[in-house]
């Protein structure tokens, strides 16, 4: 063969293997796997090995823009019991963490977005941390809870809410103080249980506000995961007094399973 089409041939050869993986991607492995090294972040209290975009990364605590070398991820936390969600449509993870041992105990919600559809870069990093004093805040009740809990993805695919679906229960929740009948609009299953902080309702479709308030809940962020039947909302809960919040919402078999919040009151 003439030296020509030797090099060609050999050109050819390098385009195949260097395009894919140029391909931006967003999949439900990657986000868990972004997930898991914010975990191990937090783990360690050190954040170098958190692949952070290089340029307009945010980190957002408390629903404030602060600089994440002064955040709760500088500080080691030994973590209890972790669980992440993932968003492959918005590029986004959610992870519930709690740490009941050292100095201050947390219950911590965390989504983590991606931009450009690429979940091996992180662009937000977006925390409602409550520690004692905190709405209902006692860590180790809330371990006791959750562990309980079965969070196994939804395996058959047709048994799985729509992201229609779990977005208007999210929203549907955080309504009920402001509208009278959004409660009404809830699927809640029978053996559904709501734990606030530490406070535990069951089942979670009993003592349901009913309206009442002027203000909605705002600033919604969410992540929505049909594979897990779950959205979470990170909101700010004005009525009260610009309060952070999370609401987790998990619905299995079309109803209602699980209700988690997580409030930062700062009394
Ligand atoms: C995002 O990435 C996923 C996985 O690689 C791909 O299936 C999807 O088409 C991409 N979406 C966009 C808008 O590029
Ligand atoms: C920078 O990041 C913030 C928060 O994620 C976003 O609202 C803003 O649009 C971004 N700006 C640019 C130029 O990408
Ligand atoms: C986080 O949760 C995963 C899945 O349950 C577990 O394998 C891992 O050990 C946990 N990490 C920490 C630091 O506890
Ligand atoms: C957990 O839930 C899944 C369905 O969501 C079910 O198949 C499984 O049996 C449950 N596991 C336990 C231990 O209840
Ligand atoms: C109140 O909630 C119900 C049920 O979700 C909905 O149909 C209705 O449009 C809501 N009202 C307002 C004013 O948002
Ligand atoms: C204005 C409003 O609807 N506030 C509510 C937001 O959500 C929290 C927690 O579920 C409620 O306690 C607020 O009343």
């Amino acid at each position: 063969m003439p030296w020509w089409m030797q090099r060609r041939h050999i050109f050819i050869g390098t385009l195949a293997i260097l395009l894919p993986t140029a391909a931006a991607q967003c999949t439900r492995e990657g986000l868990l796997l972004a997930a898991d090294t914010y975990i191990a972040a937090q783990t360690s209290g050190n954040i170098a090995s958190l692949p952070l975009a290089t340029t307009n990364f945010t980190y957002q605590e408390n629903n404030k823009k602060v600089d994440i070398k002064t955040g709760i991820l500088s500080q080691p936390l030994k973590i209890d019991l972790n669980r992440s969600t993932a968003d492959t449509v918005a590029c986004a993870s959610y992870t519930m963490f709690i740490s009941t041992t050292g100095s201050q105990p947390h219950v911590v919600a965390t989504q983590i977005r991606h931009i450009d559809n690429d979940s091996s870069s992180i662009a937000l990093i977006d925390t409602i941390a409550a520690t004692t004093g905190d709405l209902f805040f006692n860590a180790a009740q809330t371990l006791n809870y959750i562990r309980q809990e079965n969070w196994t993805t939804i395996e058959d695919a047709s048994q799985r809410p729509s992201r229609d679906i779990l977005r208007r229960a999210g929203d549907a929740y955080l309504d009920m103080w402001t509208n009278a009948t959004a409660a009404d609009a809830i699927p809640w299953g029978t053996d559904c249980e709501r734990v606030e902080g530490s406070m535990l309702t069951r089942p979670c479709g009993g003592q349901l506000p009913r309206g009442g308030s002027t203000k909605p809940n705002g600033s919604r962020r969410y992540v929505i995961d049909e594979t897990m039947g779950s959205v979470d909302v990170l909101c700010a809960f004005d009525s009260l007094g610009n309060y952070p919040d999370s609401h987790e919402i998990r619905i299995v078999a079309g109803k209602v399973k699980y209700v988690h919040t997580i409030t930062v009151d700062g009394n």
